[in-house]
């Protein structure tokens, strides 16, 4: 057996950094090509290069079975042509793994959806634990004028799969129309 040392980790609830955070993924729009619906938007946004969000990993707790890993995620606030700003978003290449998401600031949306194209949408504001279940495909978005920030615990073997949703995304967007948000059908979904 490893007994690995016990820690505890501050959490900036209003910003969603953590202390110490051992790894920091950064997303800018050049990372996500071709994943916003709006090419011609996306074009015009391309030598700006807006940072979209970025991923403060708590620990590298061993991938194996059993251990979990925890993260946070600070959605930066804006859009691309109508669709707000998001997540790549990603099955786990362990399907089977499930994942908690803990809303810490900022109002966002999470969207899930099955292989064959079930989704559903919940929304996320400060407070809110949101559960995505086995084998559901998960991305967040940032639907407020603030940075959106959530928490996320999940099973350090889940790792990811972003080769589906890369190629034809969720099968709804979540754009703004008339100040508000609203979730349209995506005309270039198929199924995995
Ligand atoms: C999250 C996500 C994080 C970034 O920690 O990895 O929000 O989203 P993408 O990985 O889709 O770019 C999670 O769901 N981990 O499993
Ligand atoms: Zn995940």
């Amino acid at each position: 057996m490893n007994f690995m040392p016990p820690f505890t980790k501050m959490i900036d609830l209003a910003t969603g950094v953590i202390q110490d955070a051992v790894l920091v993924q950064e997303r800018y729009l050049c990372d996500m090509r071709g994943m916003y619906a709006d090419s011609a938007a996306e074009a015009a946004l391309a030598a700006a290069n807006p940072l979209i969000y970025r991923v403060y990993e708590a620990t590298a707790n061993p991938d194996e079975h059993g251990q979990l890993r925890y993260s946070t995620t600070v959605i930066e606030p804006g859009k691309v042509g109508d669709e707000y700003f998001m997540t790549k978003g990603h099955y786990h290449a362990r399907g089977e793994c499930a994942e908690l998401y803990f809303g810490l600031a900022g109002e966002g949306v999470l969207i899930l959806q099955t292989p064959a194209g079930e989704v559903s949408i919940q929304r996320m504001t400060p407070g809110a634990a949101s559960y995505v279940p086995p084998y559901w495909g998960h991305r967040t978005i940032n639907i407020g004028r603030v940075p959106f920030a959530f928490f996320a615990c999940y099973p350090a073997e889940a790792g990811y799969d972003y080769g589906a949703i890369a190629e034809s995304g969720f099968a709804s967007l979540i754009i703004e129309r008339d100040g508000a948000m609203q979730a349209i059908p995506n005309p270039r979904f198929t199924r995995k």
